[in-house]
Order: C-alpha cells, then sequence, then structure tokens
C-alpha cells in the first residue's frame, strides 16, 4: 500500500539500541561471578574467548555516556544470571547486584530508560550441568531468579523481557551453545519437552512480576521473521505455513493467548514428541499475559515443499543440502534479496511484511529488540570508522518501520543490534554491528578504544527528529 502521507513516529517513542552481558561485559570470571554455558562452550573456531569482549563490565559508564550522547531513550541488555546467582540457586553475589544496579542508575541519570532481558543464551553452567531446561525445575530455578531480580531492580526497571530468542534456542540450540541434549533419546521430544519448561517458566515470570511490581511491563523476546513461500505452488504454501507455525506462532501464541500452536502440536504428536504437561500448566500459560511484545528481525526466510531428502531443522539455507525437516518444509534461498557480508539476506520489505503480520495476529504493541548488520568495519588512520552499508541498512528498516506505523501498526520503539561492537553468537569480534567502535582484533586487545562511527552521528540525527530526518 502507498500512502500521500506517513504518520509520524509516535511521541515517547524508544529509541536505543541492544547488548547482552555475554557478548559484551567480559570479566567473565570476576567479582564472584559463576560460569556460564557461553563461558564453558568450545568458541568456534577462529573466534576470541568471551573473557574481555568490549569490557563493558569495567567501561559500561562510559559506553552509556556514549549512548546518551547519540540519544538513546532506552538501553537493551541483558543481566548475566551468573553474576547474580553463580550456581544458577542459592546463594546472592552481592557484587553482581550491585553491578547492575549502578548500570541501571547510570541509564536513569542520563533519562534512558533501562530495557532488560533477563536470560540471554547464558544459563548457569552448574544447571546445565544437572541438565538444564530438561528439568522440571528448571521452572523454579527461573521464577526465583526472575524473584530477585523484581526485587533489587523492579523499582527502577519498568521494562523486562523473559527470554531472548527462545525460538532459536529450540530451533538451533546447538550452534548457540545451549541445548544440553542426551544423545540416545529422541532430539525432538527433549527439545519440545525444555520449550515447554521455557513457556511455563516465561508465563510464571510474567505472572510474578504484574503482582510483584504494578505497572511494570513485560513481554518476550524471539527472533520473528515472517516466513515466504519459494513460489505460489499450494504445497510450498503449505510448507511457509507449516515453518511460520514451528518458527514464529508456537512461541507468540502461548505468550499471548497461552495456547499450543495447532500445526506444531499436530507435528509433534505426528513425531511421538509431544511434552509432558502437567496438571495447572496450561491455566498457568493462560492467565499469564504479555504487555507488549518484543522481536528481533534480521530477515526473512523462504521454504519450499519438502521432498522428504531434508536434513536437520536450522533456519538458514546451506548451499549444498537440503535444510530442513522431512515432510514439513525445506529451506530454500529467496534468489531476490542482496546479502551482507556474512551472507545473510537484507529484506527491509519483510520487516514491514512481518510488522503487519505480528500486528494483526496480536493487537499488541510491539518493541523491535534486534535488527541490525554485521561487517568487516575498519578504524581508519584518521580515527574515522565509515560504514555507509549499516546506516544504509538501518535507514530502509526504519522507512519501512514507519509505514508499518502509518499502516496502523501500534510500534514502542527501536532497539538494533549493536549498541556497541561485541562479541558475535557465531562470527566472532570482527562481525561488527555497532555504532561505537571497539578497537580492538580477534585476539589482539590493543586498546580497546571507544570511536564513534559514521552511524553514530547519523542515529543521533535520526533520534533528534523522531525518526524524520533519514538521511
Ligand atoms: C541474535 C542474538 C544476538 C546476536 C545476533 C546477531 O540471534 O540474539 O545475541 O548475536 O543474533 O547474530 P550473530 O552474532 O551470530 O551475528
Amino acid at each position: 500500500m502507498n500512502y500521500k502521507t506517513l504518520k509520524p513516529f509516535p511521541a515517547g517513542f524508544l529509541w536505543g539500541a541492544s547488548t547482552s552481558a555475554y557478548q559484551v561485559e567480559g570479566a567473565n570470571r570476576e567479582d564472584g561471578k559463576g560460569p556460564s554455558v557461553q563461558d564453558i562452550k568450545r568458541v568456534p573456531p577462529g573466534t576470541s574467548e568471551l573473557d574481555v569482549c568490549a569490557d563493558h563490565y569495567h567501561r559500561y559508564r562510559e559506553d552509556i555516556a556514549l549512548m546518551a550522547e547519540m540519544g538513546f531513550k532506552e538501553y537493551r541488555f541483558s543481566i548475566a544470571w551468573t553474576r547474580i546467582l553463580p550456581q544458577g540457586t542459592g546463594e546472592v553475589n552481592p557484587k553482581g547486584v550491585a553491578y547492575y544496579s549502578d548500570l541501571i542508575d547510570t541509564c536513569l541519570k542520563y533519562g534512558i530508560e533501562p530495557f532488560v532481558t533477563i536470560f540471554h543464551f547464558d544459563l548457569p553452567a552448574a544447571l546445565s550441568e544437572k541438565g538444564g531446561w530438561s528439568r522440571r525445575e528448571s521452572v523454579d530455578e527461573f521464577v526465583d531468579y526472575c524473584r530477585i531480580l523484581f526485587e533489587n531492580f523492579g523499582d527502577r526497571v519498568k521494562y523486562w523481557l523473559t527470554i531472548n530468542e527462545q525460538n532459536m534456542l529450540t530451533l538451533v540450540g546447538e550452534a548457540i551453545g545451549t541445548a544440553n541434549l542426551n544423545k540416545e533419546e529422541s532430539v525432538i521430544k527433549q527439545l519440545y519437552q525444555h520449550n515447554h519448561h521455557m513457556l511455563l517458566a516465561q508465563a510464571k515470570a510474567m505472572k510474578l512480576l504484574h503482582e510483584m511490581v504494578p505497572g511494570a511491563k513485560i513481554g518476550p523476546a524471539p527472533n520473528i521473521s515472517l516466513v515466504y513461500p519459494k513460489t505460489c505452488k499450494p504445497a510450498d504454501v503449505l510448507a511457509a505455513q507449516n515453518f511460520n507455525a514451528i518458527r514464529n506462532w508456537l512461541y507468540l501464541d502461548m505468550a499471548v493467548w497461552g495456547y499450543y500452536n495447532p500445526i506444531v502440536w499436530a507435528w509433534l504428536e505426528e513425531n511421538g514428541a509431544l511434552p509432558v504437561i502437567q496438571p495447572g500448566d496450561m491455566e498457568i500459560m493462560r492467565q499469564a499475559r504479555p504487555d507488549f511484545i518484543a522481536f528481533n528481525y534480521y530477515s526473512t526466510s523462504t521454504v519450499e515443499a519438502s521432498d522428504g531428502t531434508e536434513k536437520d531443522g536450522g533456519d538458514r539455507a546451506k548451499k549444498d543440502e537440503r535444510v530442513g525437516v522431512p515432510g514439513v518444509y525445506a529451506m530454500a534461498r529467496n534468489g531476490s534479496l542482496p546479502t551482507t557480508q556474512f551472507g545473510w539476506e537484507i529484506d527491509p520489505e519483510g520487516f514491514r511484511a512481518t510488522l503487519r503480520e505480528v500486528y494483526s495476529r496480536y493487537h499488541l504493541p510491539m518493541m523491535i529488540t534486534e535488527n541490525g548488520l554485521g561487517a568487516y568495519d575498519k578504524l581508519e588512520a584518521d580515527g574515522s570508522v565509515h560504514d555507509p552499508y549499516r546506516i544504509d541498512y538501518l535507514r530502509d528498516h526504519i522507512r519501512q518501520m514507519r509505514l508499518a506505523v502509518t499502516d496502523g501498526c501500534q510500534v514502542m520503539g527501536y532497539s538494533p543490534w549493536s549498541a556497541i561492537d561485541l562479541i558475535s553468537t557465531h562470527e566472532g569480534m570482527v562481525k561488527r554491528y555497532g555504532f561505537i567502535f571497539v578497537n580492538r582484533d580477534e585476539f589482539d586487545l590493543k586498546d580497546m578504544k571507544r570511536v564513534r562511527k559514521d552511524s553514530f552521528y547519523w542515529y543521533q540525527k535520526v533520534i533528534a527528529s523522531n525518526g524524520e530526518d533519514l538521511d
């Protein structure tokens, strides 16, 4: 749909950007922090360990001052469970509480809303060794951790996110270093049992926050992107519906309405993989309500009908093999989209389509908690960093978000990935996403100096004009 006049972004729109603890903080064995699954995983070959990252743990004041200079209205960061509870349960680490308390106060000093992710891929190693999310007890362990956060920070934090990309933990947990599976048993059955526990933990956390901190807001933060059919052949359309249900709607249907998506349920049933649901679980799921839907968006996916030969689940088409789920869907290349230096498809119009679809299904305000472009940025001899490709990517997505607002979608904020360079989940330090350059290489820590990229100055203008000035 074309418009003669675009609606403005609403007043009070939350412009900012995001990070996560294990990718930005470093200091992963300092001040009483316990190890998380990220700290004990084998990092991808050729990439840095997570002991220093952007050294945000020691430099957060300087970093937040730079975010304030950009004009941030919010900063989305995650709390490392193992800084608060080094063993995942039991004794609280006062230094961990003090760290996040000061980080929150520093944001507030500049008028930046802290937007806090409770759990971003970093399950305590002590809990993972016991079986992680496979155990029923994981639900209460998570809720106990949430209670500590709400008690300590609920007086200052208005916005909370439950679990970052729960759908990716379920679909590609092994690649993220989070899946803890027993190789002897059905993988799908185990994964969807973990998933049920996370869904229940999330529902209980949402209820708990509403009871403990009236007025505070909380929502899920999956990675949502519309799945296109490769062609208009009906079999491809059905495959797209299948993958949309498995990748996207399962998570949002449960968070919002408290029921299992019927297509996913039928698929699990067919595979003998239905989760064990205890009496009362679905009642809790139905009672819990998010205040908004947060989601991360990088690009759309495209699928075609399965020919029965696909390997593995996965979320991206690999060049030489058919990836997907036999009988359900096969990943496909879109063919019409450009890609980043790292091969990720770029689809700003798909962002608008995704916003429209999510709003039409759930009618809740939406918060974009990640969106961005990873690239090999270079610090020039004169101290500048030119990243026009990132500006183009973000500009195109913000334009489409504005069109979605004009379409009638309620969008409350935009928090791209990432505020500052940090370690990528899969591709190390050299895959940079930030507005702020960190002067280190993959293994050479150099001086860790913070440098404003061209995109820093550009985003500053975007925020100052509430999204009107995108040039
Ligand atoms: C999301 C994660 C982030 C971040 C981002 C970019 O899935 O929530 O933690 O890593 O993707 O991905 P990558 O680092 O692999 O480029």
